[in-house]
């Protein structure tokens, strides 16, 4: 089978448990993502997010409202943001997507963010024996 290398798609706000893209990376991989679009994260007026932040407007909850990275089943939150360019990822998995917001408060999510992501070829290092 051909190994994939790009996943685009939609990271729902509603989805507790993240996005999975299907995309298998090791340690050591370079990808870089794009993410761009609002998403609400409840029903309030001003509860409304960028793949970087809530919008300013709202007042601080104590939780970052943003897009973040998983890897496998490592617990781990990396930042993401509206993207990141030649990331060296740090552990092997799968790449899941996930919106940050307040644990159990998912439901009252709405809307998705469009995320490509693009695994790059390699650095190739070479050894002399
Ligand atoms: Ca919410």
């Amino acid at each position: 089978m051909h190994e994939q290398m790009t996943w685009t798609g939609k990271v729902e706000a509603r989805l507790a448990q993240g996005q999975k893209t299907g995309l298998q990376l090791k340690k050591g991989d370079v990808i870089s993502v794009v993410a761009s679009g609002y998403v609400r994260f409840g029903t309030l007026e001003n509860q409304w997010a960028d793949p970087a932040s809530a919008i300013p407007t709202h007042v601080h909850d104590g939780y970052d409202h943003k897009l973040v990275a998983l890897i496998g089943d490592d617990e781990t939150h990396y930042p993401i943001g509206t993207g990141v360019l030649n990331w060296i990822v740090p552990s092997d998995g799968e790449l899941t997507f996930l919106f940050v917001d307040t644990p159990n408060w998912y439901v009252d999510n709405s809307g998705a963010f469009d995320v490509t992501v693009i695994k790059q070829k390699q650095v190739i290092v070479s050894f002399v024996n």
